[in-house]
């Protein structure tokens, strides 16, 4: 009788290497793709040095096993690391992270390099990145190549391949390998045309199971999201070119619990206009029924997004055809125009020398120019619709953080998305307790908002105003910058009650939260603390930082801040 080994799932990279004859493991911590889409370039890329490479998730495998590695001859391991929050690893390089911390195994013949990405605005820049690659190398690795820092404040893609373009040759040393001529594009998913499918089985822009969208089953999570009614959507600010709403969202039968500040998830869909004129321009019928199954049948991921479908549900729900292509995306297309100019063009913007960048930086980046844009200002580039569908990067959901409480009220969200940081005093400090809406005694709780105009968006203001006229507000201060000549910030106010801050803080075990934009005013206002921790508290700025830094770590100083 046949044994049913394929049922069993490879734990063990270090046998799957084996297997499939691979010398290259490329290790993603992703949280919305981008991590994974560079390691999937860099597994790929290996092939053009006669190695072979596999993009792996470090989450579906048994890390521990790393030290295994060197019994792979000219092997080596590359981490792509996103860090994440508040300098965290993402989900799934979590359990990877923790081995990194508690191991003592020897990982001396263990060739790695890592390439971090990360955001300068966050505070702890490609944190996550940077453990990685020091601890590798701690722990007795040997790197390979130095340690890259991707920055998508300013541009994720050019510090990427700027870093690859280093990499590559000192692999090539390193290994004592050379590039194997042409740049070959090599497939990784083939073509499935489903000509008599019943369109039961056809995905129509589900994120998880299929039929989702008619029927709702729990368990509910990130990859069987509950598909949430609003119930209710009104414009926070009043006129502005801004649109700011209040979102309230019905999750009665989800059994979801959340906590503020935990995120909701909207999923986008793409202009069926921008979808159709794609269509019409590649001269296909947007309602085949396809699938793109991967090429190695070895791979837990076996479709680049779910599948069968049709192109006019991938394009619409799946696929991001909106942003500017990476260079990748370029390159690879690169071969499907028959005009040699624009073949030249393409494939200078995905190379790293400083004039393929600004042709990129210029055509691409500066002129907003997305994958319609670029087809139809290519006149003679015609890709096949499925070899761009699997180049294109998955349409990502977009994450708000949640500010109701599930306490008050059990099925709300509401969305703010503007700058604004509050204070709150500490639940058990003696002084002047508040019963609050839950009924739970609270200590003084001081609000600092602040916004452009008082008349245009002083989101909440009744709701706040009335906060404050029944108590559960201690103190409501609003900084309003463009009311006046000269800018009113948060941090300014926050500056001229800096002795009652200093007290609640030092004295009575005062709370922070900090809510809003990362690159300026957080950090103003973290500024702001530290100034008022040495003019009032009498500190050197070094003992401020300290002081606030053990704020941090005590959970008494909490940051939810974007970019
Ligand atoms: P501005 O746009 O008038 O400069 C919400 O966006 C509010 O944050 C706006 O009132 C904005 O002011 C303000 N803001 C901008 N930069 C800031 C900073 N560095 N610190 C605090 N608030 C800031």
């Amino acid at each position: 009788p046949e044994m049913k080994t394929q049922q069993i799932r490879e734990t063990s990279f270090i046998e799957k290497m084996k297997k499939t004859n691979r010398n290259v493991v490329v290790f993603y911590g992703s949280q919305t793709g981008t991590a994974e889409e560079f390691a999937n370039r860099l597994a790929k890329d290996a092939q053009r040095y006669g190695m072979k490479g596999m993009p792996t998730d470090p989450e579906e495998y048994d890390m521990s096993e790393l030290s295994r590695l060197k019994e792979i001859p000219n092997s080596m391991a590359v981490f792509c690391m996103a860090t994440y929050g508040e300098g965290d690893p993402t989900d799934n390089a979590q359990e990877f992270y923790d081995w990194m911390q508690g191991t003592d195994d020897d990982l001396a013949g263990v060739n790695f390099a890592v390439f971090g990405l990360g955001n300068k605005t966050y505070e702890h820049f490609n944190a996550t990145g940077k453990y990685t690659d020091k601890r590798l190398a701690e722990l007795g690795g040997n790197r390979v190549f130095d340690l890259g820092l991707g920055d998508d404040d300013s541009n994720l893609e050019e510090d990427f391949i700027s870093w690859k373009e280093q990499f590559w040759p000192a692999v090539c040393e390193f290994f004592g390998v050379e590039a194997t001529g042409e740049d070959s594009s090599i497939r990784q998913f083939e073509l499935v045309v489903h000509n008599d499918i019943n369109m039961n089985e056809v995905y129509t822009g589900e994120m998880g199971r299929l039929k989702s969208f008619q029927t709702q089953k729990p368990p509910f999570d990130s990859k069987n999201p509950f598909l949430a009614t609003v119930t209710g959507n009104r414009k926070l600010n009043e006129g502005g070119n801004r649109h700011l709403m209040h979102i309230e969202l019905d999750i009665t039968d989800s059994k979801i619990r959340y906590d503020s500040g935990d995120h909701v998830a909207v999923y986008p869909t793409n202009d069926a206009a921008v979808v159709n004129r794609i269509g019409e321009r590649l001269g296909v019928d947007l309602d085949t029924v396809i699938s793109l199954k991967n090429l190695d049948e070895e791979s837990n991921k076996k479709h680049p997004f779910p599948c069968p479908t049709t192109y006019r549900t991938a394009l619409t729900h799946y696929l991001d055809i909106n942003n500017t292509p990476r260079t990748n995306v370029l390159f690879e297309l690169a071969q499907y125009a028959s005009d040699p100019q624009e073949q030249e063009n393409m494939r200078k913007m995905a190379s790293a020398s400083p004039e393929g960048k600004a042709l990129y930086h210029s055509w691409v980046l500066d002129s907003e120019r997305n994958i319609l844009a670029i087809l139809e200002d290519l006149p003679s580039l015609n890709p096949p619709i499925d070899h761009l569908c699997e180049l294109l990067p998955r349409l990502q959901a977009r994450y708000y953080s949640i500010a109701s409480s599930s306490k008050v009220k059990a099925a709300v969200f509401n969305i703010i998305p503007t700058p604004f940081p509050c204070m709150l005093g500490d639940p058990n400090s003696a002084c002047h307790s508040n019963p609050r809406e839950h009924g739970k005694e609270v200590g003084e709780t001081i609000l600092y908002f602040g916004c452009r105009h008082k008349n245009e968006d002083f989101l909440y203001q009744q709701e706040l105003e009335e906060f404050e006229r029944a108590g559960v507000l201690t103190q409501l201060n609003v900084a309003f910058s463009r009311d006046q000549e000269h800018k009113i910030y948060v941090q300014h106010l926050l500056k001229k009650n800096k002795e009652q801050l200093w007290k609640l803080i030092h004295s009575n075990n005062a709370h922070i939260y900090v809510c809003g934009d990362a690159r300026n005013m957080a950090r103003d206002v973290h500024t702001a603390f530290y100034e008022i921790a040495e003019e009032v508290g009498g500190l050197t700025h070094t003992q401020a930082v300290d002081y606030f830094k053990k704020l941090m770590t005590k959970g008494r100083y909490s940051q939810d801040v974007w970019s």
